[in-house]
């Protein structure tokens, strides 16, 4: 498998087989994922809380369109209580409000060399929204879960076909995890219904995860004895060096900053142009594994250590400021964020088959002019 990967890499043509990395250029299968899955405008880490039109999409499948009048969540498998619940009677449960940055997992992917090919993100595969829903841990506690379970498994209601698999997508945590008293079952995006792209009527957000743990179109809920083995668990979301490597599972999400790239764009290229003077650079950091400690601005590779301000909670991003005084000339400005764990975002970018968990420094050249 291996041979045929560094086969492919010398021919420039490209291929067709999602997740194999190439050299050559965008593909029409990348270009149809990219408009179907949109990402973040950067000028929209101005806002605690991203506006839903404005926070990243990714959906493997179809958007399924649910009555919700007719729809019920089940809980079942390992657990003393069968439940069937409708979206009147969750409504009714105990509910809690949180905010929460979202990232997906393969933020980044297109611009590792080779590319894995499949939504061929840049850098803005993020948002944040505020999140009201019950949380997981009421409803399992009611169901009443087995003590040999080992695993929750959610099962949205789009289905499709990856890895010439056919299913449903569906994850699984932890009973650690899905016991956490944070982990909620939403129903509601920045105080409204769910809007059909995000999971309406229920979906799971799991905070400090990266996006694929938080199951969209939400039907079934099933404890179990196993661990999970379906395809976005065991294959997909995977730290692999390659096609063979079992590797390890992608979970939390890494310490990751952005800036709203200064001054205006150019069209086509989206090469910025500023006026001299003072100038405030701005954005927001965040990871999944503890705070954000510390948020560095590069000025033409110096770095500088930029103002934190407050997050809204502590899965959501922090915002950071820097005021500037820019001279005429051509300038390379950079962020990188440092997390409680001590981890810092990394200059270059560690490569790895799926293209998971990119955290790279984002860079902005700039023309005062
Ligand atoms: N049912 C279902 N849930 C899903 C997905 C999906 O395709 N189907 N995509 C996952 C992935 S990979 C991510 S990154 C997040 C994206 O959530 P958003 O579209 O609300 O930003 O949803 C996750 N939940
Ligand atoms: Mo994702």
């Amino acid at each position: 498998m291996t041979k045929q990967i560094s086969r492919r890499r010398q021919s420039v043509k490209p291929t067709a087989h999602a997740g194999e990395p190439t050299h050559g250029p965008l593909t029409a299968e990348e270009l149809q994922l990219a408009v179907r899955n949109h990402s973040m405008p950067l000028e929209a880490l101005r806002e605690d809380t991203t506006p839903p039109g404005l926070h990243y999409v990714l959906t493997h499948f179809d958007i399924p369109f649910i009555d919700a009048d007719a729809w019920h969540l089940r809980i079942g498998g390992a657990v003393q209580r069968a439940v069937e619940i409708s979206l009147r009677a969750l409504r009714r449960d105990p509910a809690i409000s949180i905010p929460v940055t979202l990232e997906c997992a393969g933020n980044g992917r297109s611009l590792l060399h080779p590319r894995p090919m499949s939504q061929p993100w840049r850098l803005e595969g993020v948002g944040t929204a505020e999140w009201t829903g019950v949380p997981l841990a009421y409803l399992l506690a009611q169901a009443g879960v087995d003590d040999d379970a080992v695993e929750v498994v959610f099962t949205g209601a789009d289905a499709g076909i990856q890895g010439g698999i056919r299913q449903k997508y569906a994850r699984s945590l932890p009973i650690k995890e899905a016991m956490r008293p944070d982990v909620v079952l939403a129903y509601e995006m920045n105080g409204r219904e769910l809007p059909p792209q995000h999971g309406y009527p229920l979906r799971l957000v799991v905070p400090g995860w990266y996006g694929m743990a938080s199951v969209k179109w939400l039907e079934s809920i099933q404890v179990v004895t196993h661990p999970f083995e379906g395809f976005q668990q065991a294959v997909s979301y995977r730290y692999q060096q390659d096609a063979d490597d079992a590797g390890t599972p992608v979970s939390r999400i890494r310490v990751r900053s952005l800036m709203i790239p200064p001054g205006i764009p150019d069209f086509y290229t989206r090469s910025r142009v500023l006026s001299p003077g003072p100038v405030m650079l701005q954005g927001r950091a965040w990871s999944g594994q503890g705070s954000v400690v510390r948020v560095e601005v590069g000025i033409d590779g110096k770095w500088v250590p930029a103002h934190l301000g407050h997050p809204a909670g502590p899965f959501a991003w922090c915002e950071w400021t820097l005021p500037w005084v820019a001279d005429r000339g051509e300038h390379e400005l950079a962020c990188r964020a440092t997390d409680a764990t001590g981890l810092t975002q990394p200059l270059e970018q560690a490569w790895n088959y799926q293209g998971m968990g990119n955290n790279v420094v984002q860079r902005v050249k700039v023309s005062v002019e």
